[in-house]
């Protein structure tokens, strides 16, 4: 398989894991998940986790992963690549793991006692990634061992933190992020 395919398909199965951050960054705001409360004097989580972003930027995520699913056959025709499809399992796996590792940074930056909106190099880029393939894999472990090669791995780990910079840079330039990572 040519080293562009492994790109394509990578970036192509991760996009359902890719859209839940941002989705949460415009659908955002109101009750934080952890309610406010703190922990050995910390913010559980803090105010940048909360329910809507969380439940906004699954369902869309979700929601890619079955469109993505039902084109997978006829733009894979058109470039000539056998894209992978998205059984329910891994949509909802990809989406929601997406979420559930990004809340899981949050919580080790607040006992790191960094504010809401500090960066954490590395963590910031990966922590949905690790999220959205440990749940992946524990959901619907034959299409993961399918879809992410070892090649596929890793490109997604390279391609991640070189488009969630880009992205985030762009949305703090189109005034939709307060901070540019
Ligand atoms: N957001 C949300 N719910 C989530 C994730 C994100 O509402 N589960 C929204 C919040 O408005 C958040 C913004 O998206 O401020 C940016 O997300 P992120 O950078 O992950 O949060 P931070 O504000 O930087 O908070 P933290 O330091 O805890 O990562
Ligand atoms: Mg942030
Ligand atoms: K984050």
């Amino acid at each position: 398989m040519s080293w562009l395919s492994v790109v394509v398909i990578a970036f192509w199965a991760m996009l359902p894991a890719y859209l839940p951050n941002n989705v949460a960054v415009l659908a955002g705001g109101g009750q934080p998940i952890d309610g406010g409360r703190t922990y050995r004097g910390a913010r559980l989580l803090g105010d940048g986790k909360t329910w809507r972003g969380t439940v906004a930027g699954t369902a869309a995520g979700a929601a890619l992963a079955l469109a993505l699913d039902a084109a997978a056959p006829a733009i894979g025709d058109a470039i000539g690549i056998d894209l992978p499809g998205f059984p329910i399992a891994a949509a909802v796996a990809l989406a929601l793991g997406a979420m559930v590792g990004d809340i899981a940074a949050s919580f080790i930056k607040r006992r790191l006692d960094r504010q809401r909106g500090a960066p954490v190099p590395g963590l910031d880029q990966l922590d949905f990634v690790l999220g959205a393939l440990g749940l992946a894999v524990l959901a619907a472990p034959t299409w993961f061992g399918e879809t992410f090669t070892p090649a596929v791995l890793a490109v997604v780990v390279i391609l991640t933190p070189i488009l969630h910079v880009t992205t985030n840079a762009l949305a703090y330039v189109l005034g939709l992020k307060d901070e540019p990572y």
